[in-house]
Order: structure tokens, then C-alpha cells, then sequence
């Protein structure tokens, strides 16, 4: 929807894969249902549509790769090969393919994480976005692509559920917050990750986009930080506007994953290179969050 609003909603081709799209989405543009790993069904909205960007969101994330390691490679390789190759053939103007800082383990330093350092992720995720980087910028190399991505930290949505990854915690706790008063967390409560509200990480992708190629240094691999915090912080800030809130504590096997990631980011290259500055801290998103959230429980959608 983002990109509708900046773009124009009919020069905006959404797809999915199989989860129905909101009316909002739905009713505002083109939409389809596609497959990413098949070419020959990418290829066809492609030309349709005359597309000449591809913003290549498709990925299983870190939690469920690790439950489905082949299903993992399969689309995150797979898929991202098929964007790839329709793009060079095809000569489109620019691919976007976010990368994660799932491609951090061990061996790296935790804390203000450099840009360029040892990336030996334990997950088939970061395994797989380490070769995504390196992918894409062969294709810059190669074949002249215009190919750019940054690595997400955890995203935290009001209109988006969680999706099968580690920082899925840092989005659920606001809804059971707001449904339930209460929320059990799947990581230690001193879990420190590195996270973006939503509004910021749009505008690091579209700040990315609309960057002139020849300033870029990095093309596939920007840290960009925002705010990091940990799981207790997180309850708190959330109890300071819902006093009644309370969080409880029962790590899982995604404990492990989470203390292999950075706990913050170095972004100087994002910062220099492009710009980046985000607008949202840890407060002014609970503020905001919580207030989304309210209204669309209020509204019987939660
Ligand atoms: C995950 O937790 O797997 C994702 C990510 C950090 O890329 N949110």
C-alpha cells in the first residue's frame, strides 16, 4: 500500500502467495497469486504488466526455516534465482531483495555490529540470505543488474502479523497485549535484538530505492538500525501505557537463534551512502502501536 501511495495504486502490481490480501490491497490495484519458484508464472505478470521493478519480498523466515530447512532453500534460493534471471533477461530497471541480520552468528560482534564482518549464520535462513547477498551483487557485477537490498532487523507491524521468525515476539506481545492483557514470550526476558517499526522500514526501502546507484558502495547488504531493545524492556514500555500489562517468560528453541544475532547494528554505510535516518524509538512506536492496535480491537477486527 505504500508503494501505491507513492507510486500510483495501477502502477503497483501486489502478489502473494496464498494468504488473502486485505480489501484495502485487493480493491486498490492489480493483485495475484503467484509462485515465486515458477518462472514461467512470474514471468507472465512481468510481461503483463510491463513491470520494470521487482520488490522481491518473498522468504520463509528464520523459525519456520529451521522447522523446514528445504522448504527454506527452495523458495529463498530458488525464488530469488527466478527474480534474478526474469530481471537480467528481461533488462528491468532495478530488483529490490532485502536481506536479514540473520546472516550474523557467531564469530561476529554482538554489539554496534560492523557492516563488514564474519557472517557464519547457524540457521538455514542466514545461510540462505548470506547467499542471497553474495548473489545479488554478482548480478551487479556480472550483469550491470541494478540490484539493492538492506538487512531487516525485526520488523514490528500494526497491519502485519508475525510470520515464522525469531522477532516474531516483539510484534505478537503488542496484540495479546491488547486482546489478552498478558503475553508469554518465547525468549529470555534479557533478549537483545535489534528492531524497526514498520513506517521506518518502508522508508528504508523506498530511501534505498530511489538512491542514485553511483553514490551506492554496498549494493545487497545495508545494516540499517533503528532501535534495539530487550524483551523486558519491551513489557515495560508496553505496562507504562497498559498498567495492567503482564509478560511471562518461557524461551523455545528460537532462544538459541536469537542469541546468535546482533544485538545492534552499525549503519554508518546506510547513513552515508544513503541517507538512512529512522523516526521511531521504542516509546513513539509503543505509543503508536498500541493506539493502531486499540482502535482496530475496538473495531472488532483484532
Ligand atoms: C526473523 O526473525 O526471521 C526475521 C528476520 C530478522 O529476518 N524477522
Amino acid at each position: 500500500m505504500a508503494l501505491r501511495e507513492r507510486y500510483g495504486n495501477d502502477n503497483v502490481v501486489a502478489t502473494g502467495r496464498k494468504t488473502e490480501p486485505s480489501p484495502a490491497l485487493r480493491d486498490s490495484g492489480p493483485f495475484y497469486f503467484i509462485n515465486v519458484t515458477n518462472r514461467a508464472a512470474v514471468e507472465e505478470v512481468v510481461e503483463k504488466h510491463d513491470i520494470d521493478t521487482i520488490v522481491h519480498m518473498a522468504a520463509i523466515l528464520s523459525a519456520v526455516g529451521e522447522k523446514n530447512p528445504e522448504l527454506a532453500w527452495d523458495v529463498n534460493m530458488n525464488g530469488m534465482r527466478t527474480v534474478l534471471d526474469i530481471a537480467r533477461d528481461r533488462k528491468l530497471t532495478q530488483v529490490i531483495i532485502p536481506s536479514s541480520i540473520a546472516v550474523f552468528g557467531p564469530g561476529c560482534p554482538l554489539e554496534n555490529t560492523p557492516n563488514e564482518t564474519v557472517l557464519k549464520p547457524t540457521t538455514m535462513y542466514g545461510v540462505t540470505k548470506v547467499c542471497g547477498e553474495l548473489l545479488c551483487d554478482y548480478y551487479v557485477r556480472k550483469y550491470g543488474l541494478d540490484v539493492r537490498g538492506l538487512r531487516y532487523p525485526g520488523i514490528i507491524s500494526s497491519e502485519t502479523l508475525p510470520g515464522g521468525g525469531t522477532t516474531d515476539y516483539a510484534v505478537a506481545i503488542f496484540y495479546d497485549a491488547v486482546k489478552h492483557g498478558k503475553y508469554t514470550c518465547f525468549v529470555r526476558e534479557d533478549t537483545r535484538l535489534p528492531m524497526m517499526y514498520m513506517p521506518d522500514c518502508l522508508k528504508a526501502t523506498m530511501d534505498l530505492m530511489e538512491a542514485p546507484f553511483e553514490r551506492l558502495k554496498h549494493h545487497s547488504d545495508f545494516n540499517v538500525g533503528a532501535m534495539s531493545f530487550s524483551a523486558g524492556e519491551l513489557a515495560a514500555e508496553i505496562k507504562k501505557n497498559i498498567p495492567t500489562f503482564t509478560c511471562s517468560y518461557e524461551p523455545d528453541f528460537r532462544q538459541a537463534i536469537a542469541d546468535s544475532w546482533p544485538r545492534s547494528l552499525d549503519d554508518s554505510a546506510a547513513r552515508e551512502e544513503w541517507g538512512w535516518k529512522p523516526s521511531y524509538d521504542l516509546a513513539t512506536m509503543t505509543k503508536d502501536m498500541l493506539k493502531k492496535l486499540g482502535q482496530q480491537h475496538k473495531e472488532g477486527k483484532l
